[in-house]
């Protein structure tokens, strides 16, 4: 029996149904196929005890907008053991804009769990109350979303390349943009030449150790002229 690595990502959102197409197609529903990863989403409305559903209300204090409401996400995390004690408990993740900024090394980082419980912020956030049960708090990048649906997406799509057998060659999740800290090298497929424009000699010589070596060098220079900071 070979040692299935399977994750568990349970999504808190008040929205599942935008997650039906990104995580119905392609990668990550082979993978949901294979029993590689387990996607469950929740509508945090099914743990209000609102006679409306209600999972949202006003701000003290005043001022505009809305909070997602304290008892709805207690509810759903309880449900979900989030509350239990040992290694079997879940790592609960808030997506918001205030969170650490999401890299490959958080991916990798966040993909040691074999259960995470991802909570989608809306409206102007959470109650501050339920901040005490969150684990990580993680922002996809430095600009204001409607939603923490969409960074829940990608953080999912990022973490499923991670369990081995998600991505056919595991040697390519390895020498991936990002993964060892630069770019990735160009590439090119048939036909050698197009409108005068020719695929480095190189590439076509079968030359395996000069490809290695030119691939280095150009991932190298890549990263010098597009993302400096990297290095
Ligand atoms: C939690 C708290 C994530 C979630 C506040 C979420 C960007 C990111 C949200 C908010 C997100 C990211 C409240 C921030 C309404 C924007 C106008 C949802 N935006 N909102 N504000 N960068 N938005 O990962």
């Amino acid at each position: 029996m070979s040692p299935l690595k399977k994750l568990e990502i349970d999504i808190l959102t008040l929205f599942p149904g935008m997650f039906t197409g990104p995580l119905g197609e392609s990668l990550l529903q082979k993978a949901q196929a294979k029993g590689l990863l387990k996607i469950r989403l929740h509508n945090l409305r099914d743990f209000s005890q609102d006679k409306h559903r209600k999972a949202d209300d006003k701000i003290f204090g005043g001022g505009t907008g809305m909070l997602i409401q304290v008892e709805p996400i207690w509810r759903a995390l309880k449900y979900l053991g989030a509350f239990k004690k040992g290694k079997s408990r879940p790592c609960v993740v808030y997506l918001s804009p205030q969170g650490e900024k999401l890299t490959q090394d958080l991916v990798k980082d966040l993909a040691r769990n074999k259960r995470l419980i991802l909570l989608c912020g809306r409206y102007e956030g959470i109650d501050e109350r339920a901040m005490s049960w969150i684990d990580r708090e993680v922002s996809i990048g430095d600009y204001v979303l409607t939603g923490g649906e969409i960074p829940a997406m990608v953080l999912t799509d990022a973490l499923a390349r991670m369990v081995p057998g998600v991505v056919k060659e595991q040697e390519s999740v390895e020498n991936d943009s990002f993964y060892d800290g630069k770019l990735d090298c160009s590439h090119y497929s048939r036909p050698a030449e197009f409108m005068k424009m020719k695929v480095p000699g190189v590439l076509l010589s079968g030359n395996h150790k000069d490809i290695k070596e030119w691939r280095k060098k150009d991932a190298l220079e890549k990263t010098i002229k597009k993302r400096p900071d990297l290095l």
